[in-house]
């Protein structure tokens, strides 16, 4: 089986880090969507990472997809999102929120890096700011004492920490100092963990 992809996609790091968690082993291929690009779209029409390459040829591709995918493998008791009841909504709402926040970030990173000098529009990157920083603060107070969202460690917390960490690195100004202590305190925690250490976001730190 082959994950394409590098960690610094949060959509293919949350892949990375539960398919470990879960004990599903993959073959790793780190391609980047921009020097990568048309061997990526040989595998994903859309030219997009994380796509899993299985060991039949079938070919998953977008995380939702992917992880829907591994918990169906590993069965109700290991799921990382459960897989019915008002517990399935509750994790589903959450990781949505994480999902949604990180992909805001995502696109102000595009907005802010890849476009030509003095092509970025400050005020859509402000709004893209505001949401990601929007969801990070229902998820902050969401989260509040607790040692994780939902009671046990589900894909709302993997997906939170993925976005926080990845936002530390592209979106410093979404995640000031202190602004989310909870999410920051929970980032660190996993950030500990072999998963997360496997997908260590230091080489792309500046
Ligand atoms: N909804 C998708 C989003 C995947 C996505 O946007 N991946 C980015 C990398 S962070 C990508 O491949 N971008 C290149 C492009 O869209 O051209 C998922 O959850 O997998």
């Amino acid at each position: 089986m082959q994950l394409l992809g590098r960690d610094l996609s949060p959509f293919v790091r949350r892949v990375a880090v539960s398919l470990d968690l879960l004990g599903i082993d993959v073959e790793r291929r780190h391609l980047a969507t921009g020097a990568d690009f048309e061997e990526i779209k040989r595998v994903n029409p859309l030219g997009r990472v994380p796509a899993l390459v299985l060991d039949d040829g079938e070919v998953l591709v977008d995380s939702q997809a992917i992880l829907d995918w591994a918990d169906q493998e590993v069965g109700p008791e290991r799921a990382l999102i459960p897989l019915t009841g008002p517990e399935r909504r509750a994790v589903l709402k959450s990781v949505s929120i994480a999902l949604g926040a990180v992909e805001k970030a995502v696109q102000s990173f595009y907005e802010r890096k890849q476009k030509a000098e003095g092509r970025t529009d400050p005020a859509w990157v402000e709004r893209l700011n505001g949401q990601a920083a929007g969801g990070l603060a229902a998820l902050e107070a969401a989260l509040g004492d607790q040692e994780w969202l939902h009671g046990r460690l589900t894909q709302a917390d993997i997906t939170t920490a993925v976005a926080y960490d990845f936002m530390t690195v592209t979106g410093p100004d979404i995640v000031a100092e202190g602004r989310f202590p909870k999410l920051a305190a929970l980032t660190e925690r996993l950030n500990a963990t072999p998963p997360f250490q496997a997908t260590d976001l230091a080489p792309f730190r500046q």
